[in-house]
């Protein structure tokens, strides 16, 4: 037998990627920039371009959260790996698996990991990180699912035994409170009573820190929030200027979350032509693009007992920068 065909058996991929998706932007649009206060929500930042920005926004030295997690999980991933004693690693939003690689090898050396199930929304990432997998851990099953968390939680096959379902980079941060709670009870219905939720949270600190990190000296951020209008002028037949637009970060105190917004120059028309539809923005008016809501122990413990899960382990960095904790469902 060839190495590439013992390979080929160990991945298993299904997409579930339809007309849904592009409907959901021109959905969001239509929704969006009708609103007297203009919004748009953050999974459409994330095309090719925006992907490469975000890359590089995490190797920022003002963003902190990316290299704060991973010094997280490299401290803890043994201690990770012998609560759960988890034979399977599920995870939202995979991306490149970077981060991911710490747990596989803490699972790998503890000898239960068998396998892995990415799910994420750009088909060649979940199919080149089942090939380098398979390649790097002998023994490991691969099965991606390509799809949306938000629409396709239920395609995540039955676990094989004790699992991890990972969600983190602090993704939760950009759900609202209400659809925050309910996303979570929709990850709890992929837990067992042996299972656990491994989930990644920026923490509430000081507001100048924050801010900072969503609005670096390089304007990667800045870059980053105005591609969305270059995604709605290729996806739409849009007419923005990205010049017509300022970047804005600012921490909510009230509601303990970052704010990203664009805030039109001068008057803007835009037309967008596949919607048939034209936008009018006053000078000075904002498009809200995403919130990133920072917590508390006490509300992150809050949020998940609202959707039936115990926040079981608190793991943090020394400066109490950012947190991961490990939730269980209990017994329904
Ligand atoms: C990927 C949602 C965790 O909220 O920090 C980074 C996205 N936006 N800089 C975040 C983001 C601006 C990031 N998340």
């Amino acid at each position: 037998m060839s190495p590439y065909s013992a390979y080929a058996q160990a991945i298993t991929i299904e997409s579930h990627l339809d007309a849904g998706a592009e409907r959901s932007l021109a959905d969001d649009v239509l929704d969006g920039l009708t609103r007297p206060f203009k919004e748009l929500p953050p999974k459409h930042f994330y095309d090719a371009r925006g992907a490469e920005l975000f890359d590089r926004i995490c190797e920022l030295p003002e963003y902190y959260p990316t290299r704060t997690e991973r010094a997280i999980l490299e401290d803890s991933a043994e201690e990770i790996a012998e609560i759960t004693g988890a034979v399977e690693l599920v995870e939202l939003g995979s991306g490149t698996a970077a981060k991911t690689r710490v747990l596989l090898d803490s699972l790998h050396a503890a000898g239960t990991l068998r396998r892995y199930v990415p799910l994420d929304v750009t088909e060649a990432m979940v199919r080149d990180c089942a090939r380098e997998l398979t390649a790097e851990y002998p023994g490991l099953r691969v099965h991606g699912v390509i799809g949306d968390f938000e629409r396709h939680l239920d395609r995540v096959p039955a676990s094989e035994g004790p699992r991890i379902v990972a969600f983190l980079g602090g993704t939760i941060g950009n759900f609202p409170p209400g659809s925050r709670r309910r996303f979570l009870r929709q990850i709890a219905t992929l837990l067992g009573p042996e299972d656990y939720l491994l989930m990644g949270t920026d923490l509430v600190k000081d507001p100048h820190v924050l801010e900072a990190a969503y609005d670096d000296a390089d304007g990667v951020t800045a870059e980053f929030n105005r591609n969305v209008l270059l995604v709605l002028n290729r996806e739409l037949d849009a007419d923005f200027d990205t010049a017509d637009f300022e970047h804005v970060a600012l921490f909510d105190r009230e509601h303990e979350w970052i704010e990203m917004r664009l805030r039109a120059r001068r008057e803007v028309i835009a037309v967008i032509r596949r919607l048939d539809m034209e936008v009018r923005f006053e000078a000075g008016e904002e498009l809200r693009t995403e919130i990133s809501a920072k917590f508390t122990p006490e509300r992150l413990r809050g949020d998940l007992a609202a959707a039936g899960l115990d926040l079981a382990h608190w793991l943090s960095d020394p400066d109490g920068l950012f947190a991961l904790t490990l939730s269980r469902a209990p017994d329904r």
